[in-house]
């Protein structure tokens, strides 16, 4: 079993789709080990993305990410990185294979819903980003 970080985004959160998709997560085989609702201010929304900082897109996505609150969560599956790339499906909603989160759910290619982590080293970083200390809890 392997971690990965999930975050429900603001435009998920805003529009109701928590609970669907969460149960859609638990369907399709991750167990919850973590979860938090909370809202990023811009220097923790610029140090998250720190890797995307010269991109154009960066200004945007930074003040989409503070817009509203989000639901970090830690998933545990077999695999859970990639497993979990596949059922969140491409960046772009358009792109993302039918039945992914992103095709169920995301408006566009900056307010697509939800986040998951890219390699199992970024997973680590990134669970530790919002789980850190007494966070979360002993299981
Ligand atoms: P993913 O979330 O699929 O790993 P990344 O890591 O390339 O995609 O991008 C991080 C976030 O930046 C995306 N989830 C999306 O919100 C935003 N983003 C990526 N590419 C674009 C783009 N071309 N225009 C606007 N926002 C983008």
């Amino acid at each position: 079993m392997s971690e990965t970080l999930a975050i429900i985004k603001p435009d998920a959160v805003a529009s109701g789709r928590t609970g669907a998709i969460l149960a859609h997560l638990e369907g399709a085989g991750f167990r919850i080990r973590a979860l938090r609702m909370t809202r990023l201010n811009r220097a923790q929304a610029e140090a998250f993305y720190a890797v995307h900082r010269k991109r154009h897109f960066f200004r945007s996505l930074v003040s989409f990410m503070t817009s509203g609150p989000i639901i970090p969560i830690v998933l545990e599956a077999d695999d859970a990185v990639p497993r979990f790339r596949k059922a969140i499906g491409a960046t772009d909603p358009a792109e993302a294979a039918a039945g992914t989160v992103r095709a169920l759910y995301a408006e566009s290619r900056e307010r697509n819903a939800i986040h998951g982590s890219d390699s199992d080293a970024n997973a680590a970083a990134e669970i530790a980003f919002f789980f850190s200390g007494s966070g979360r809890l002993a299981l």
